[in-house]
């Protein structure tokens, strides 16, 4: 049988975690409207007839934001590309090729390893694709290119195909039932996370982290306890909201999910913390 890694790769917000999620055919990777949301080297696996392949979902390459966390998430990217089998790059038409995108191409074109573009977002109007022609004129660089709506899982099989034609042979890397790296409670951390970046703009998602430090299955409830860390008290009383409305609201938007998800009955005891050590311990 056959078995590799593919690395998902390219600035951030064009849209690498719903493509991995897509491909593996569930949500495994945190994904949002807003860039940073990936902090780390998530792995998604596809079972195929022929195959294996283990994709790897990383932080998007991000320039401008001079936050500690960037440098960090820059390492894990590079750290993504050793041992793998293939590349795909994925970009967004939406947006123009500045120095970010020359970045994030940069971390990669010098890489011997086979290599696919994937030019994202195509559900979107012609006219809101202002630079798919420059993407397209990218093709050369690569091994094949693919147009596809990861958000819509349109065009998504063919660039399946293409990936386990490229995987070599190899026992599997993760047995049938298990689909990720994650443990449990980084998933659910992940899934809280994601609703706080939907719901506050500016700073604020980038000043938090959640933990989760407990998960008691109980008889008929899943009893959840977690913390969102924040780098400020003035942030701390941003997220809490008046009267507690928005952690209620965060916690009603991640407990519906959470349910959904496991079929269970989810009591989720949300606080935050004003803690300025959380980066380094991402
Ligand atoms: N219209 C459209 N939107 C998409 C598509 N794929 C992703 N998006 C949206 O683009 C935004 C970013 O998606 P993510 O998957 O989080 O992007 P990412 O590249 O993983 O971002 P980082 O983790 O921050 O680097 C989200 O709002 C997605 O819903 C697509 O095919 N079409
Ligand atoms: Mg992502």
């Amino acid at each position: 049988m056959k078995s590799g890694f593919v690395v998902i790769i390219g600035r951030s917000n064009v849209g690498k975690s719903t493509l991995m999620n897509t491909l593996v055919g569930t949500k495994i990777a945190a994904t949002s409207f807003r860039a940073q949301m990936t902090r780390h080297l998530i792995h998604g696996v596809m079972n195929t007839p022929t195959g294996q392949a283990v994709f790897i979902d990383t932080p998007g390459v991000f320039k401008d934001r001079k936050n500690p966390l960037t440098a960090k998430l820059t390492n894990k990217v590079k750290e993504s590309l050793e041992g793998v089998n293939l590349i795909i790059y994925v970009v967004d038409p939406t947006r123009e090729i500045g120095d970010e995108e020359k970045a994030s191409y940069g971390m990669i074109r010098h890489l011997d390893i086979p290599k696919l573009l994937v030019i994202n977002k195509s559900d979107l109007p012609p006219e809101k694709r202002k630079h798919q022609d420059e993407y397209e004129s990218w093709e050369e660089n690569f091994d094949q290119m693919f147009q596809l709506s990861a958000l819509r899982a349109s065009h998504i099989q063919p660039l399946r195909n293409k990936v386990m034609e490229y995987m070599p042979e190899g026992e599997e890397m993760y047995p049938n039932e298990q689909l990720t790296n994650l443990d449990h409670h980084f998933w659910i951390a992940e899934i809280i996370r994601e609703k706080v970046f939907s719901i506050f703009d500016k700073e604020v998602p980038y000043s938090i982290n959640v933990e989760v430090d407990n998960v008691e299955e109980k008889k008929d409830i899943t009893v959840i306890t977690a913390r969102i860390l924040t780098n400020e008290e003035r942030y701390k009383k941003i997220i809490i909201g008046q009267k507690g409305h928005k952690i209620k609201e965060i916690g009603q938007m991640a407990r519906k999910e959470l349910e959904q998800a496991t079929n269970r009955k989810i009591f989720l005891e949300l606080e935050v913390f004003v803690d300025k050590h959380w980066i380094e311990r991402i």
